[in-house]
């Protein structure tokens, strides 16, 4: 029997991503969702040393108790040597799961360019890893709590593909759309599955399937903007900065808003599982 295509997750988006409370159940949730379209789910992380795309429920949930830390591509390989254990963001996610023949990866938003750069650089370790390994990531966009539009930018000076599924704005996480655009849009899970397996088979790097949130669960971007921005001022009064930054946002978030923003990055996840799943299926053929 040929096994069923698997869908990557990231480990960072549960352990650092989320309240603790939420995380098991969004795993949950995420591994229904990627098995009713006939796909399985494939969780990622770095445990005692071993780089792992087949973590369990109860592995997660003992990463989850110890509060392992966030592993971008810069501090992987130190915790593989020294038999660490600890969460993949997107960077991680993709270069344990190209290793494992995993062809796409569902996630909420990419990582990219914090804004104020030219002041400060902080620019996510997603977008060279992106260029670097060879999987398909389903995001709602890039986190709108950073500069969308420079991210953009910096996807093409990389030279990854950015494919707008039913869509041919950018998206923009919990904003359905920005100022930016796709490189292509594709309507048709089949096709864009079948465009995955050539594009990844001829160049052996990423790409970037963009899925913007369900409309029943988009924030309208003044109200986003209003939040965002005490939550960045919240985050920076608190002395966040570096690998600290992105989680301190996205929980000031959930708290400036009431848990609205929280509701809203859960279904845009679920949504990118089973789209992912769909293309992973199509992708295999
Ligand atoms: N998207 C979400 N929640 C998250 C992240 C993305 O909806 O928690 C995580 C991903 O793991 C992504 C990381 O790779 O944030 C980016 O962090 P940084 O900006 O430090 O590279
Ligand atoms: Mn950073």
């Amino acid at each position: 029997m040929v096994s069923a295509p698997r869908v990557a997750l990231e480990t960072t988006l549960l352990v650092h991503g989320v309240p603790k409370d939420a995380a098991l159940p969004l795993f949950q949730d995420l591994s229904i969702r990627i098995r009713s379209r006939g796909a399985e789910p494939a969780l990622c992380a770095v445990i005692d040393g071993a780089p792992r795309v087949d973590v369990s429920r109860d592995e997660l949930e003992a990463l989850l108790a110890a509060g392992v830390p966030k592993l971008n591509t810069s501090n992987l390989g130190v915790a593989l040597f020294q038999g660490g254990s600890g969460a993949t963001t997107v960077s991680t996610t993709v270069e344990l799961a190209a290793r494992a023949g995993i062809a796409v990866f569902a996630t909420g938003g990419l990582g990219g360019v914090h804004r104020g750069y030219g002041v400060e650089l902080d620019v996510s370790a997603d977008l060279l890893a992106l260029a670097r390994h060879p999987v398909a990531v389903v995001t709602a966009g890039v986190k709108s709590i950073l500069d969308v539009v420079a991210t953009r930018e910096a996807l093409e000076s990389l030279g990854v593909p950015v494919i707008g599924f039913r869509t041919d704005r950018f998206p923009a996480f919990l904003v359905r759309e920005s100022a930016a655009s796709v490189d292509a849009r594709f309507d048709d899970v089949e096709r864009l599955g079948a465009f995955i397996r050539a594009e990844l088979a001829r160049t052996g790097r990423g790409l970037v399937i963009c899925n913007p949130i369900p409309e029943a669960h988009a924030v309208a971007e003044a109200t986003f903007e209003a939040w965002r921005e005490e939550a960045d001022r919240a985050a920076r009064e608190a002395g966040a900065s570096g690998r600290a930054l992105t989680p301190a946002i996205l929980g000031a978030l959930n708290r400036v808003s009431g848990g609205k923003s929280l509701a809203a990055n859960l279904a845009l996840v679920r949504h990118n599982a089973t789209v992912a799943a769909e293309l992973a299926v199509h992708a295999a053929r």
